[in-house]
């Protein structure tokens, strides 16, 4: 079997929206991304400290969807192995040329074993990085694009795919019985560039963005309830007890959910040890214990494969949302509760 690409991070996310002027609000005016280019149909957006032409593209269309997630791979060299990695596991395998998508370099695409449709490449247009354009920024602003959590009803097999792609593993979700309900799986050195939740996949659970600070989270919170466009944020904002970022979920006027995520942790060295979830700890998913709300299990985008039809989708044969107690709402896991003598205040 040919090695892999060598992948270096998540780099960029294309989502098609309805309505680009509801999306520039929500991602520019709302979030202050940095407008890169604009074209009558697209925006190519980027954070503070992102030097490369977009982390985000967002493309009118008739319906919601994901079109495509990229992956920066180490140099121009890996394409080639890209292309023959994929050719050899026998999914569809396309080369883009350079300009394919504004600001990308030769890709290669492929419709991945999983079912996303994903792009790798190496060369991007550069443009400034506004990491000290202070008096641009908002007291909002976000800094670089963090990771993509994507839903499938198998996670094993999806977690198999990543590890021999060769993406560490930072943290799971499980059960005494074998059952992985969620992973996290990375390339650069944080918790993750990719996310598996298990569910009615494929399809895209959200892309997350980075903030240096909780207080730039807590202000888009304030932003839309002074805008009363509250309705914008799903859940949070709070504290993952996975990854132990501090988080705050929001879905654009499309539906697209996107995660605002700040200080996680370095996994860089090779003996990372992998951090693993009973599926019953209350603190997994909210480290407070708060509840998830239910349209964050169930709900997600639609992806698109190569040609731009929509990728069916199948269940899973164990939802979370159904089988745990805490985090959900649906009990509180005492266990372990007293170790240090706190007593939390009721049983479901
Ligand atoms: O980035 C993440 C998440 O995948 O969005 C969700 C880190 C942790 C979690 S979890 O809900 O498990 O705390
Ligand atoms: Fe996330
Ligand atoms: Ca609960």
């Amino acid at each position: 079997m040919t090695n892999p690409p060598d992948v270096i991070r998540a780099a960029y996310a294309e989502l098609i929206v309805t309505d680009l002027a509801a999306a520039r609000w929500f991602y520019v005016d709302v979030l202050g991304l940095v407008v890169t280019a604009e074209e009558t149909d697209a925006l190519y957006l980027r954070a503070f400290e992102e030097y490369l032409h977009h982390s985000l593209v967002l493309r009118k269309g008739k319906t919601p969807a994901l079109a495509r997630l990229g992956y920066r791979v180490r140099d121009p060299r890996e394409l080639d192995v890209a292309e023959k990695y994929y050719t050899e596991l026998g999914v569809p395998v396309r080369r883009a040329d350079p300009g394919a998508t504004l600001g990308i370099g030769a890709a290669v695409r492929i419709q991945d074993p999983i079912g996303f449709p994903i792009e790798f490449f190496y060369d991007a247009t550069h443009t400034e990085r506004f990491t000290q354009h202070y008096h641009l920024q908002p007291a909002n602003a976000i800094s670089r694009l963090d990771h993509f959590n994507v839903t499938v009803p198998d996670v094993r097999s999806a977690y198999t795919y990543y590890t021999n792609l060769g993406f560490g593993a930072s943290e799971t979700i499980e059960d005494d019985e074998d059952n992985l309900y969620a992973a996290w799986l990375y390339r650069k050195s944080t918790v993750h560039d990719i996310a598996l939740t298990g569910g009615d996949g494929p399809r895209l659970h959200h892309i997350a963005f980075s903030s240096h600070e909780r207080t730039q989270v807590l202000h888009t919170c304030d932003m839309l309830g002074a805008l009363r466009a509250e309705n914008h944020i799903e859940r949070g904002p709070g504290r993952h007890g996975v990854s132990n970022a501090f988080y705050l979920y929001l879905r654009d006027p499309d539906g697209h959910r996107i995660e605002i995520y700040t200080t996680d942790y370095y996994t860089g060295d090779p003996d990372n040890p992998t951090i693993r979830w009973d599926v019953h700890d209350n603190r997994r998913r909210s480290f407070w214990g708060h509840e998830v709300v239910p349209s964050w299990y169930a709900e997600a985008s639609t992806v698109l494969d190569l040609d731009g039809n929509p990728v069916p989708i199948s269940s899973p044969e164990r939802r979370e949302s159904l089988v745990s107690v805490g985090a959900d709402g649906f009990g509180t896991a005492l266990e372990g509760a007293d170790e240090k003598g706190f007593k939390l205040g009721h049983q479901a």
